[in-house]
């Protein structure tokens, strides 16, 4: 690093006058780096390999509403997508195009993560419905990740928007013929999970969520959670590598249509999944409007080796706007870095705003995962840990809020010019240049 004091302000200059360039990048990251380490004790260069380090699920279905492939009827399951943006992906090449584009304007290598509806039959290939679906069927979608470099795929079965919801229900339907068409939908996923992670040599999280529930006051609130419980049963008999698929079950307080009564609640879910060895899923999106996911993990860390999170924004209800780098977004970062969980919580984004460019809502919530991430490993955990145990709470506060104003975007950028992705707002003007060639090109 250069100290000499006339060269640094000439070379702030320049940053001001010419705009962002690597110079300044390093310049001014060798100054945050020296005011980190020098005030609060905390080591930016570990940080950034921590974060580097760090993958991030992102969700295939932000980029065409949650349609997919395998059916033309409305969504369905108590979730919806508002807002009409043009360009929405409309077959698997322009959603692995727009899936492409992001991961080029997002550091680091992450994974995907996909749904059963996103089954690509070849041309001439006979379509087989959701409980016949097989790991053939996901064969381009492997073609295309090991292309772009994927550290692997993740999967879901797809309960929602098929006839075979009857009266909105699935694994908890008091009709066996409806249950029975879901567990082998499920059966057949955990094969397709399997393939997915042999092929990246990685784990494959396999999440399941069913939107089963009533609208009004049921009658039976047991029978519908008991009928579900069976059909978990009787999937997870079925034979498979547990090292290599990892079991999610996600819950859900609510959804459209389904406000009184969710079979698959927050209890369900945790009890169910502690007591037969998978993974809970959180939502932030699934729960009562004042409780957070971030205060639930450590609770969750303290009784399961591993857990997953979708991380969302529900604005009023669980709305799925665009992950923001809003506080609680910053405290799920901080609870998966101060406990030491960063290779324990599967953080996944679930989110689906059709309101705006589609690219640009996944690199928005992309990026802004990431930059919580980074925030929370630039904090002094272990003193602020050692000041709230010898209860020194005004000091504390100080500290909590001093750590606030440090220059953690420097960081960012630096972060960003490293894993050769664009710094600052750089990547808006490649994705309207995206937008403008390729998807206002779809009608
Ligand atoms: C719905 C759940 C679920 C879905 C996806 C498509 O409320 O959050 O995760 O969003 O599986
Ligand atoms: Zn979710």
């Amino acid at each position: 690093m250069a100290n000499d004091f006339e060269e640094i302000v000439g070379s702030i200059k320049d940053y001001i006058q010419k705009g962002v360039n690597s110079a300044s990048i390093d310049i001014n990251y060798e100054v945050a780096k020296e005011l980190y380490q020098t005030r609060l004790g905390v080591d930016t260069d570990k940080a950034l390999k921590q974060l580097k380090d760090f993958s991030i699920s992102m969700h295939c279905w932000q980029g065409d509403d949650v349609v997919g492939f395998d059916q033309d009827g409305p969504l369905s399951g108590g979730i919806q997508t508002t807002g009409n943006y043009p360009g929405r992906a409309r077959n698997p090449e322009e959603l692995m195009a727009d899936i492409e584009k992001v991961f080029s304007l997002v550091p680091g290598k992450h994974r995907l993560n996909l749904h059963a509806c996103y089954a690509i039959f070849e041309e001439g290939e006979e379509r087989v419905d959701r409980d016949k679906i097989e790991p053939k069927h996901f064969k381009k979608w492997v073609e295309f990740g090991k292309r772009i470099g994927l550290k692997g795929i993740d999967f879901n079965p797809t309960i929602f928007s098929h006839k075979m919801m009857v009266d909105g229900l699935s694994l908890s339907s008091p009709k066996k013929e409806v249950r029975d068409f879901w567990i082998n939908h499920c059966k057949q996923c955990i094969k397709i999970s399997e393939y997915l992670a042999n092929e990246f040599n990685s784990h494959c999280e396999m999440n399941i969520w069913i939107p089963d529930g009533y609208k009004d006051v049921p009658a039976d609130r047991l029978g519908p959670r008991q009928r579900y419980a069976e059909s978990l049963d009787e999937i997870l008999s079925m034979d498979y590598d547990k090292s290599k698929v990892l079991i999610t079950l996600e819950s859900k307080v609510f959804g459209i249509g389904l406000e009184s009564y969710t079979a698959g609640s927050a209890e369900f879910t945790a009890g169910y999944a502690y007591k037969h060895n998978i993974l809970p899923l959180m939502d932030n999106g699934h729960y009562h409007p004042t409780e957070v996911v971030s205060d639930k993990i450590p609770s969750m860390l303290l009784f399961n080796d591993k857990l997953a999170l979708h991380v969302t924004r529900g604005v009023r209800w669980d709305s799925d706007h665009v992950v923001l780098l809003d506080d609680e977004t910053k405290e799920i970062a901080k609870e998966i870095v101060r406990n030491d969980a960063m290779d324990r919580v599967m953080v996944g984004l679930d989110y689906f705003d059709a309101s705006i460019n589609r690219v640009s809502a996944w690199t928005v919530g992309m990026r802004n995962f990431q930059k919580a991430m980074l925030y929370a490993l630039l904090s002094p955990n272990k003193k602020l840990k050692q000041l709230q145990d010898e209860s020194r709470f005004t000091e504390l506060m100080a500290l909590q809020e001093e750590v606030k104003t440090f220059p953690f975007g420097l960081v960012w950028d630096k972060f960003c010019q490293d894993n050769e992705a664009p710094v600052g707002t750089a990547w808006v003007d490649e994705m309207l240049a995206y937008e403008k060639e390729v998807q206002s090109k779809r009608s």
